[in-house]
């Protein structure tokens, strides 16, 4: 095991002196150290909203500072990420040095692929290839890996992106570094998010719905097994920021129909342009449970934790946006979202955290898309 403190002092040494990332719960106890190091003024760290930006943020720190910034991800960000490293970063474009650490969830071992959520198997199976493909020099490291051979690998390839003028990686296993030992939680005078959604489910009643990435979607699936709540439910195990855009693909192919979407905070931030086409999509219920953190990857601040999300969604096009922050008000503006004949928004702040005996859906992806399909009168066959 690598100890993450240790590893963020060797990349000091190195010259890196600035952190752009996406949280991911396989760096989770290297993002509490910088939490802590960029509190004492000691780095720069800024959560972005997506992979992409942060990619964005270290080509614009290389300009501004010549410094080679660490850009970190969880391996489903990549995706995100390939366009400014194929059209910007590229040494066939501009070249520009950075280090992207990227934590591999469904990652390949010797034995095989590691048991891990079904939104990782392909992602985990092709890590290594989408970065070959990209010309990314990588190594990988793990938990039975030392701290003084991941400070070789981050030199190396930290010496490789200056050389070169070029992105490089680390790809790092899960349990590589040590456990974070978080700050305790401030109390939120905010309500439980699952008894939100208790309230929001009951309220919406049979209406289809869809359920973003993460934890909101596990607490969907055990309100529904556990209390017989919600209707026909596509809960998207990946994709993170894209249930809206579901949601409202459903929407125009039955406008007579309501669909609901709920979403997260982080997860609108990721993809927030698209609130101009959800806002034009008369039968949508846009619902967003906002904890002002990155709660299903442990609780790490969003890009705008203080981002008046109401006020986003009424400037690109939804006629009405209600913030809401009690347990009693949900029920009522669900009710009136249910009677409008426009698309609505309702944001309901919540406390972060979640029970700790959370499940998981047991349906494969692709039964669980059967079964919605069925249950919304489209069968699949
Ligand atoms: C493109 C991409 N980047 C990162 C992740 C890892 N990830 C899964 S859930 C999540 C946090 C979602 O935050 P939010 O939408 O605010 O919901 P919360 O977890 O707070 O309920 C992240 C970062 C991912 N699944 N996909």
């Amino acid at each position: 095991m690598v100890d993450s403190e240790g590893f963020l002092g060797a990349l000091a040494r190195f010259g890196v002196q600035s952190y752009f990332g996406v949280p991911d719960s396989l760096l989770s106890s290297l993002i509490v150290g910088l939490e802590a190091r960029a509190e004492q003024g000691n780095c720069l760290l800024e959560i972005a909203a997506d992979e992409g930006a942060a990619v964005g943020l270290a080509i614009g720190q290389y300009l501004g500072t010549r410094a080679p910034s660490v850009v970190f991800m969880q391996n489903s960000g990549l995706g995100n990420a390939v366009n400014p490293l194929t059209s910007l970063a590229s040494p066939k474009v501009y070249g520009i040095p950075m280090l992207l650490l990227v934590g591999w969830r469904g990652e390949m071992t010797a034995l095989g692929q590691i048991k891990d959520e079904p939104q990782h198997v392909f992602q985990g199976e092709i890590t290594c290839e989408v970065l070959d493909i990209l010309d990314i020099p990588y190594r990988v490291i793990g938990p039975d890996d030392a701290l003084g051979a991941a400070h070789d690998a981050a030199e190396d390839l930290l010496r490789t992106a200056m050389a070169e003028t070029k992105p490089t990686a680390l790809v790092i296993r899960k349990n590589t570094f040590s456990t974070p030992t978080k700050p305790p939680q401030e109390m939120s005078d905010f309500p439980l998010r699952e008894e939100a959604i208790k309230c929001a489910l009951t309220s919406l009643g049979d209406m289809p719905l869809v359920g973003t990435t993460g934890k909101i979607s596990r607490e969907v699936y055990e309100l529904q097994q556990g209390e017989g709540l919600g209707g026909p439910s596509f809960l998207s195990v990946g994709g993170m920021g894209h249930a809206a855009m579901i949601a409202t693909g459903i929407a125009l192919g039955d406008p007579a129909r309501k669909v609901a979407c709920l979403d997260g905070d982080g997860a609108i931030l990721m993809h927030t342009g698209s609130l101009a086409t959800s806002a034009r999509q008369a039968n949508l219920i846009h619902i967003v449970f906002n904890n002002q953190v990155h709660d299903s990857v442990g609780g790490q601040v969003t890009a705008g934790p203080d981002a008046k999300l109401t006020e986003v969604a009424k400037g690109l096009g939804y006629k009405t946006a209600q913030r809401i922050t009690r347990l009693a008000d949900i029920g009522p503006a669900l009710e009136a979202a249910k009677a409008a004949d426009h698309a609505s928004f309702v944001e309901i702040m919540v406390a972060p955290g979640a029970r700790s005996d959370l499940g998981r859906p047991k349906a494969t992806p692709a039964e669980s898309k059967t079964a919605f399909m069925a249950a919304i009168g489209r069968p699949h066959d």
